[in-house]
């Protein structure tokens, strides 16, 4: 994919301020901390664009990262932070599923785990939410440099068996530290665009007026 404009366009949780409806929007999700962000500025080839902390955020938006005026990619705010409130909580709930429910662009949501840890609670949570509402069930398994390329397999393993997760093939071991397998993560970005593009659009076979 080559990069020639991003823009941030929204940092919301109100579906009143989204962007408009229109581009494909791949989403994001995974705990605070797992590597968002810094996948985000990995794919786009910018150090800070997507802002990267060491301590987990309390931010709650919904970012919208417009790609060369083609697509969307969509960071959803991350779950799992310890310190926060009932209502914080309920507040995270309501933004996430109003966007996974109502939003009309949004073709594919990827979860993000860490390759080195069994999945918890929460993220079997957020995978099944993701795969009730029939999304492929997409895992980019972060910070693989923190374990050997020979162990990326055991992981995978253990990822795929606790989150009933179809086929190995849908885990991508993914390092933004170390940037691998980045041309994978963004083939597999490709391939989502063009299943969309590949959906019949009546405005194309429509014969041409003289
Ligand atoms: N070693 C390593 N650290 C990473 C990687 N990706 C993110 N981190 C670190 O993990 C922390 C959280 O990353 P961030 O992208 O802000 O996570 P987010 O909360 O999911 O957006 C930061 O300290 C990052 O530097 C990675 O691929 N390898
Ligand atoms: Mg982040």
């Amino acid at each position: 994919m080559k990069i020639r404009k991003i823009e941030l366009e929204a940092v919301t949780g109100r579906p009143s301020q989204y962007p408009e409806e229109g581009l494909t929007e791949i989403a994001l999700a995974g705990r605070s901390n797992v590597g968002k962000s810094s996948l985000i500025n990995t794919l786009i080839n910018r150090n800070n664009f997507a802002r990267t902390s060491g301590s987990p955020g309390k931010t709650q938006t919904i970012n919208f990262y417009n790609i060369n005026g083609e697509f969307r990619i969509v960071d959803l705010p991350g779950y799992g932070y310890a310190r926060v409130s009932m209502t914080e909580r309920q507040k995270w709930a309501d933004m996430i599923e109003k966007y996974l429910v109502g939003r009309q662009s949004l073709k594919e949501v990827v979860l993000l785990l860490d390759i080195r840890h069994e999945p918890g609670e929460h993220d079997k949570m957020m995978y099944d939410w993701i795969k009730s509402f029939g999304y492929k069930g997409y895992i980019i398994a972060t910070k693989a440099d923190k374990i050997s390329k020979g162990q990326w397999q055991k992981h995978t393993s253990i990822i795929k068996k606790k989150l009933d997760v179809t086929s190995i093939d849908l885990i991508i071991p993914f390092s933004a530290a170390k940037k691998l397998n980045v041309d994978k993560v963004w083939g597999t970005i490709e391939s989502m665009l063009e299943l969309h593009e590949g959906e019949i659009d009546l405005d194309d076979i429509k014969p041409e007026e003289e």
